[in-house]
């Protein structure tokens, strides 16, 4: 089956985040590919990748970048597919810039942003999974299947170390 999730990303430093997005997506047995395709240093390949995004048949895009983390929006606005926002935790201000910089889009062109790190790169895995399965009942049982199994996971009462 063809690509159906792009996991886009600013830098290679993005991959041990992003990477958290990835195995869900695997886990999940949905097919995916991962770019470096960064707004400021290569926004020409941004460019291309927006553009071409529907006529791929791509469905979702998740996209993760840090700092002055223009990635996402300028993603959404290049293409109507879905785009995910992962803010990357930074050094200097641990993401909060990259936070502010992903959620606050203007009127018109929507990035769906998660929590800053591995958790929001976790969560964009699954929120793709969502919308998928909204039109994939294979890919809706495997979902509810992982979700059971994540509460089964969870103990009644906490344990001493
Ligand atoms: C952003 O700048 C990237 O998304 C990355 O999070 C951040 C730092 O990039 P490197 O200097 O590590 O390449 O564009």
């Amino acid at each position: 089956m063809s690509v159906r999730v792009g996991i886009v990303m600013g830098s290679q430093s993005d991959w041990p985040t992003m990477k958290e997005a990835a195995t869900v997506l695997d886990e999940l047995g949905i097919e995916f590919e991962s770019k470096i395709v960064s707004a400021h240093r290569t926004p020409d390949r941004l460019w291309a990748y927006g553009k071409s995004a529907v006529e791929r048949g791509l469905q979702v895009i998740i996209a993760g970048a840090g700092g002055a983390a223009h990635l996402p929006g300028m993603m959404a606005s290049k293409t109507r597919v879905p785009v995910i926002g992962v803010p990357i935790q930074t050094k200097a201000l641990s993401g909060v810039d990259s936070l502010y910089s992903i959620v606050q889009m203007p009127k018109g062109y929507p990035v769906a942003t998660m929590a800053i790190g591995a958790a929001g790169a976790a969560n964009a895995g699954l929120m793709a999974a969502g919308i998928l399965a909204l039109s994939d009942s294979g890919l809706a049982t495997r979902l509810d299947a992982w979700r059971d199994a994540l509460s089964a996971s969870i103990p009644n009462e906490p344990a001493d170390d």
